[in-house]
């Protein structure tokens, strides 16, 4: 789960078109089951009632993304064959062609601000917690042994050998932190209810910044560690109204 800087030369929208890579006339996505950047992209798309192909990458060796030169998931191509790499600016863009209702970057410093924590703090700060030890590691990588377009050699290696590979992640992740893991993450959800104006970042509709910060949160629902976000006195209801509003 290493992440690429956002400001990397290959994030956001790409100048050669891929339309081969669509799915069934749809906008597709190149996402893991579980990635918290990801559910960035489902919770907007779900909360505009944009349907979606989606193409299942195997965690592991990335077979389904070998095409791109951007190895990280997400990357959404849209029905023209337009691709665009990176989460945040992945947002942006299905706003910017939906409805256009929230600030693009550098426009609200606020929204720009949770939007970069989202990828900087509180993405690490889960997969601190979430890949603890090998055992809640496995139980995280358990999925793989569902996916359909998976061989079955593919399924386990990408549980047993993703959830060693993880395990290693995971700690690398909360060396960057000074408080124990799931301190770390009861500290961060204090720091970003600062950010929650009324219902959302965005006060009465979810803007950037909510679709980032509950992707994130999301993708770590039934997972170790998610009591700490059904039990935060604020995030827990902000989450609830998030799921509402996005339906994933
Ligand atoms: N900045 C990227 C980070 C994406 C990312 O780290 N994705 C992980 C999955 S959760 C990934 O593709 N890891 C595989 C790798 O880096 O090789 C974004 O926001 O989209």
């Amino acid at each position: 789960m290493k992440e690429a800087p956002d400001a990397s030369p290959t994030s956001g929208v790409q100048d050669t078109l891929v339309p081969e890579k669509v799915v069934d006339a749809l906008p597709t996505m190149y996402c893991f089951e579980t990635c918290p950047f990801c559910f960035k992209v489902k919770a907007l798309l779900g909360s505009r009632g944009i349907a979606y192909s989606k193409v299942e990458v195997d965690p592991t060796f990335k077979t389904q993304l070998k095409w791109s030169d951007w190895g990280q998931v997400p990357v959404f191509v849209d029905v023209d064959g337009t691709q665009v790499n990176d989460s945040n600016y992945i947002l942006h863009y299905i706003d910017s062609k939906d409805s256009d209702s929230f600030p693009r970057k550098g426009e609200d410093q606020q929204q720009d601000h949770w939007m970069d924590f989202s990828n900087k703090v509180l993405g690490k700060s889960i997969v601190a917690v979430i890949y603890t030890s090998y055992g809640t590691s496995l139980r995280a990588l358990d999925y793989v042994t569902r996916v359909d377009n998976f061989s079955f050699g593919s399924r386990l290696i990408n549980k047993w050998l993703g959830a060693a590979i993880m395990r290693m992640v995971g700690k690398s992740r909360a060396k960057m932190f000074d408080l124990p893991p799931r301190e770390n993450l009861k500290f961060q959800l204090d720091e970003m209810s600062k950010g929650i104006q009324g219902d959302f970042f965005g006060e009465k509709e979810p803007n950037g910044a909510d679709f980032a910060n509950f992707g994130i949160l999301r993708s770590m629902h039934g997972l170790n560690g998610f009591e700490i976000v059904e039990s935060h006195p604020v995030v827990s209801g902000w989450y609830t109204r998030m799921r509402e509003n996005s339906g994933v």
